[in-house]
């Protein structure tokens, strides 16, 4: 399989101006007649032989400027059509293509889900519907005629605006969609099938009125409501923040069963996966509530950037997805708490990109070089690629960068484009030269900054010096290896420009009024090596308070004591940076248990006791003032995220007993003080539901106590969770107690998980849950139990929604149990992986990503998951897909 390599980017020979697509649908044997109108590319090779990219397709028929193609004029291969010599001028290409859908497992081009036929085109899907340029940069204008049973398929949507319908004969239709802006072939949709809709009007800025509407499987309109009002809040607030109005008549969500990912942006007919559409109290939790909004609001927002502008290859990935991340971030921050989402955020950040960015499969937000596109959509990719806009805003200030964004979808419109032509716009607005800046997307890894203070008392300064640096794994990738080990050019590691939002804080509390003339709006910006501010005039020794709101993707190193961070907990006026020094206590806490190997009865430590007592004087002061707020303060660092501080030779069980001996002393310690809140902040009876997020900021914080009382008190807790679990009337309740009820061995628990699962054995996305609950269950029978669910009548290989919840969940966030040191965890997942590899490659490769931690751990667990991998590196008939996956892990 060939590598793709950036610097090779040509253009496309040919241009495709029209494309005119005619579907006949049919479960086995859909029918697809292209008429392509194609020129030569001026900006291509001259007299270049045309090779259209196709896959698993047969050709039925080929027509050039309306006649047959001669004898050797064309050649076919599995993977392309080659037109030998094609026409030096406009010419007209009619190809007629059959495809089954039902049979398309793999969930790519045109397929089925619960009788729905529907297309998933992202990143090179459109080539198996019809032979095609399958590239981003080649930009048509479609009209796509669908015709299908009336019966079967009611519902015919395609991308644009309706045009025209009709019947055709007694048990067919059609109908016909027009899109006019041009757009590239990964962003085609259609969809046919018996579908329920809920609709509203919105009408834009520009006056435009459209038709918004939501699709989902008949019976479940009900649950579409929230999704649909997310699509006009999304629609008001891009007018309101970024000036973009919407640009059709009609948008249309459907929402699906069967999907590789979250949802898909296709121009006007973004197509979702149901777990981020459908909502009722019942069935959906707060997160699945501000998930939702989240995605769709990402997805909308696509409609600019990354739809009006796109990317001119998969390289700049990046440029639609890292920007439209944190366009939807930007979107729940205002929607929602500003402090609270980014704490969120940042939390997703360090608990998946970072130890992406540390592990083999570390790559630069723009990559150099990919076997496999649909590998590359990682949080790198997203999360890290939305930081880098976010420094950006933090460097330029918040009116330059909408004015560069303002410049770049006026300069990009309609074409597409790369990360130079949208760090060109800000270059232009500012007058900034941001070559330098233009490092953070080739350089993999995430850098450290370590920051140390001096207080100089006779000269009355405070200095704080400044150094960063890059870690040795992240150098090797940062030559974007794909076939490593390749070359390290020294001269790629270069200083990042960093944006250090700080401020110093009075050990009393309350701010320090200090100057430097380096500090701009509270941001100093670090942009080489090292590097020391002064500040002049202080009058006594302050507390720094770097990094405010995370302000650049960096590891900080500041030894920083344990009363400073308490006084940073108590009196910082950013609220990132209190809840970063509760996290750092506990981590302090956390790390020092698992490197003492964390005795199972780890007589509780002074530190820990502070902490404690820190927490108890928060918890009294602002816990019912802000609820989501002090339930982020309340929960510990993820294990995961101890596991990156310690970087090496990791022992899993360590650090679940230091995380679990840490949480039986808080929850000893506030276990009053927990109680009274819960009971403080327990809803009357009667209030009606509110997806809020202050509803939701109550529910969590009374959720993160019962977590804490039920881990120093099994059976009180248990008993609370219970009961809980009976009289909840919402499923985030109803959860988080069983949750909690799932962490105490015994009959309580196996009762209150079946009468679960009873409950809910129609609603498969509740039973994801349900999978999910089950398989984080840090214990030595979670993969029996797991293979016991395998075979529940609604768990199936084939919905890439249960494979995530019941194995994926096991396999990224059950650490303990998948890094057994008897290698069972390896095993189940390795053969999950193989299963389902033949069936749908991209889903088995993101599930084998769980082993990019591998390195880490200690020898015997390593030496176990190397072989696994190798196990699946020399499995036969592998999916490039997963050989990528494996071969880049062992490398
Ligand atoms: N652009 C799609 C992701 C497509 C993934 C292809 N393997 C969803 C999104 O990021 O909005
Ligand atoms: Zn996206």
């Amino acid at each position: 399989q060939t590598i793709v390599r950036l610097a090779d980017y040509r253009p496309s020979d040919y241009l495709i101006d029209r494309v005119d697509l005619d579907v006949r649908l049919h479960p086995t044997e859909t029918r697809v007649t292209a008429t392509l109108a194609l020129r030569p590319n001026p900006d291509g090779e001259p007299g270049a032989p045309l090779v259209l990219d196709g896959d698993e397709l047969t050709l039925l028929a080929i027509a050039l400027d309306g006649q047959p193609t001669g004898p050797g004029a064309i050649a076919v291969t599995p993977r392309s059509l080659t037109l030998h010599q094609p026409p030096q001028r406009p010419f007209v290409l009619a190809i007629e293509t059959q495809v089954n859908p039902s049979a398309n497992t793999k969930l790519m081009g045109l397929y089925r889900s619960n009788g729905v036929y529907c297309t998933q085109c992202e990143a090179d899907g459109f080539r198996r519907i019809t032979y095609f340029l399958d590239r981003p940069d080649v930009l048509a204008v479609y009209t796509t005629r669908i015709e299908g049973e009336r019966a079967d398929t009611p519902v015919l949507l395609g991308n644009g605006n309706p045009v025209a319908q009709g019947e055709i004969g007694l048990t067919r239709h059609y109908a016909i969609w027009h899109d006019p802006h041009p757009k590239p072939a990964y962003l085609f949709a259609l969809v046919g099938g018996r579908l329920g809709r809920v609709g509203s009007r919105f009408t834009t800025m520009e006056g435009r009125e459209v038709e918004i509407a939501v699709y989902v499987e008949p019976g479940k309109e009900g649950r579409a409501g929230f999704a649909l009002d997310a699509v006009a809040r999304s629609m008001a607030w891009d007018e309101r923040t970024f000036g973009r109005a919407y640009d059709l008549d009609v948008f249309n969500v459907v929402a699906v069963s069967d999907f590789n990912m979250g949802a898909m942006e296709n121009k006007g007919l973004n197509i979702f996966n149901d777990k981020y559409v459908l909502a009722s109290p019942d069935t959906a939790t707060d997160s699945d509530y501000a998930n939702i909004e989240a995605i769709i609001a990402h997805e909308y927002f696509h409609n600019w950037s990354g739809n009006r502008v796109t990317c001119r290859d998969w390289f700049q990935l990046c440029l639609k997805e890292g920007l439209t991340v944190f366009r939807d971030q930007e979107f729940s921050s205002d929607e929602r708490s500003r402090p609270v989402h980014r704490i969120a955020d940042v939390r997703t950040l360090r608990a998946r990109q970072f130890p992406e960015d540390a592990g083999p499969l570390a790559h630069p937000v723009r990559p150099r070089a990919y076997r496999e596109i649909n590998n590359f959509y990682t949080a790198t990719v997203y999360e890290k690629g939305a930081e880098i806009v976010r420094m950006l805003r933090t460097l330029l200030g918040p009116d330059t960068f909408r004015r560069g964004m303002d410049r770049y979808f006026a300069t990009c419109d309609g074409t597409a484009a790369t990360v130079e032509d949208f760090l060109a716009a800000f270059a232009h607005e500012s007058g900034r030269d941001l070559t330098a800046f233009a490092q953070w997307y080739e350089q993999a890894g995430t850098p450290t900054v370590a920051v140390s203070g001096t207080y100089d008392p006779a000269a009355r300064t405070y200095a704080l010096a400044f150094r960063q640096s890059l870690p040795v794994v992240a150098t090797e990738a940062a030559a974007g290896a794909v076939d490593r080990p390749q070359l390290i050019q020294p001269q790629l590691i270069q200083p990042l420009v960093i944006p250090v939002a700080l401020g110093l804080v009075a050990r009393e509390g309350g701010p320090v009024e200090a100057v430097s003339e380096r500090v701009h709006d509270g941001v100093f910006v670090l942009e080489t090596a090292e590097d020391t501010l002064v500040f002049e005039d202080v009058a006594a020794p302050p507390v720094p308070s770097l990094f405010r709101g995370f302000s650049a993707p960096v590891k900080v190193e500041h030894a920083l004591t344990r009363d400073e961070r308490l006084t940073l907990l108590a009196h910082d006026g950013d609220a990132f940076n209190r809840w970063q020094a509760a996290q750092s206590l506990a981590m302090d806490v956390l790390v020092g248990r698992a490197k003492a190997g964390a005795p199972r009865d780890a007589e509780a430590g002074p530190e820990g006791a502070a902490l404690s007592a820190a927490l108890a004087t928060f918890l009294d002061g602002e816990a019912l003032a802000d609820p989501a707020f002090a339930a982020l303060v309340l929960t510990l660092p993820e294990e995961q995220e101890v596991a990156q501080t310690l970087q090496a030779e990791v022992d899993p069980d360590a650090i679940w007993r230091a995380r679990q001996s840490l949480r039986v002393q808080l929850g000893r310690d506030l276990g009053p003080r927990l109680r009274a809140l819960r009971a403080a902040l327990a809803e009357p009876a009667g209030t009606p539901f509110s997806p809020d997020a202050a509803s939701a900021g109550r529910r969590a914080l009374r959720n993160a106590a019962l977590d804490l009382v039920t881990a120093a008190d099994p059976d009180a807790g248990t008993a609370l969770a219970l009961a809980q679990l009976d009289a909840a009337t919402t499923m985030t309740d109803r959860l988080a107690a069983l949750a909690s009820v799932s962490l105490v061995p015994g009959e309580a628990r196996e009762g209150a998980l079946a009468r679960f699962g009873e409950t809910y054995r129609h609603e498969p996305l509740v039973l994801d849950k349900w999978f999910a609950v089950q398989a984080m269950i840090p214990e030595d029978g979670t993969p029996d139990r797991i293979r016991g669910l395998m075979r529940h009548p609604a768990f199936s290989l084939g919905n890439p929604n249960r494979v995530r919840s019941l194995i994926a969940s096991f396999s990224l966030n059950n650490p303990t149990q998948f890094h057994r040191p008897d290698g069972a965890g390896y095993d189940l997942t390795v053969e999950v992986v193989l299963a389902l590899d033949g069936k749908n490659p991209q889903v088995a490769a993101r599930l084998l990503t769980s082993f990019n931690t591998w390195r880490m751990v200690e020898g015997g667990r390593r030496r176990r998951a190397e072989a696994a991998l190798r196990r699946v590196a020399e499995a036969p008939g592998l999916s490039p897909d997963v050989s990528d996956i494996a071969g880049r892990s062992l490398a």
